[in-house]
């Protein structure tokens, strides 16, 4: 346990210190009063029995091995999300723009769905993390979405290991629709995106103007 928690802990920094980088870009966009195209950011280190699972699915041994560290380089994964599919390919360039960071790898699930209709864009990182022994640059995904793709893909995550990603047809086809409709609910929510933002501005001045009193 000890090699697995010394193997795991330079990604267990490196989810800390990107949480508070990419949280940032949002407290950047909204001391500058525009809209900000990141509405939160969640992370985590994959946890042992994920691990587990993925070695077993690929063929390669369980232990913590620079093998194990190029196979899975969603160990470290931090997801953002958007309100708008405009937004993520702002990020996305936001990301490629970075010096602390390197991305070395895009995936679009968006243009190209998945089969079971999940959507989203995967970028692959290196990432320097300091330790006392030195520098380790690691590999992590972040995952960047839309609120419908989020909620979609969490639903269907939770569904997945319920059933044991042996789905019922019935729940199939109904997540099919589900998928569906957050795909209208984006496209929606992108027609009427500029007055959204206004009534967000507005807001967000009326709430400083009363709370300042
Ligand atoms: P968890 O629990 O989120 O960590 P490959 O093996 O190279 O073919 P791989 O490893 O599936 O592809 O990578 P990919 O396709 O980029 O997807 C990695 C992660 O994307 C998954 O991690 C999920 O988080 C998410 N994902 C991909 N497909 C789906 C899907 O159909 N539904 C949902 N809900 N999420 C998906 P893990 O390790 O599978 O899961």
């Amino acid at each position: 346990m000890r090699q697995w928690n010394q193997f795991l802990e330079p990604y267990k920094q490196a989810v800390d210190e990107l949480k508070i980088k990419l949280k940032g870009i949002r407290s950047q966009y909204n001391l500058e009063d525009i809209h900000t195209p990141i509405e939160f950011v969640t992370g985590r280190v994959k946890p042992l029995a994920s691990i587990y699972d993925k070695t077993l699915e690929k063929g390669i041994p369980f232990e913590p091995s620079a093998e194990l560290a190029a196979e899975l380089p969603d160990i470290a994964g931090l997801r953002m999300m958007c309100q708008f599919v405009d937004d993520i390919g702002t990020v996305v360039e936001i990301l490629r723009q970075r010096k602390d960071l390197k991305v070395i790898e895009e995936r679009d699930y968006i243009s190209n769905k998945k089969p079971s209709g999940y959507r989203s864009y995967h970028v692959i990182i290196e990432y320097p993390v300091q330790t006392i022994d030195g520098e380790k640059t690691i590999f992590a995904e972040i995952q960047i979405r839309t609120l419908a793709m989020n909620f979609w893909a969490s639903i269907e995550h939770t569904l997945n290991y319920k059933y044991e990603g042996e789905m019922p047809p019935a729940i199939n086809h109904r997540l099919e629709k589900a998928a569906e409709a957050a795909f209208r609910l984006d496209e929606e929510m992108s027609l009427i995106r500029d007055e959204i933002q206004d009534a967000q501005q507005y807001f967000s001045a009326f709430k400083e103007y009363a709370t300042r009193g």
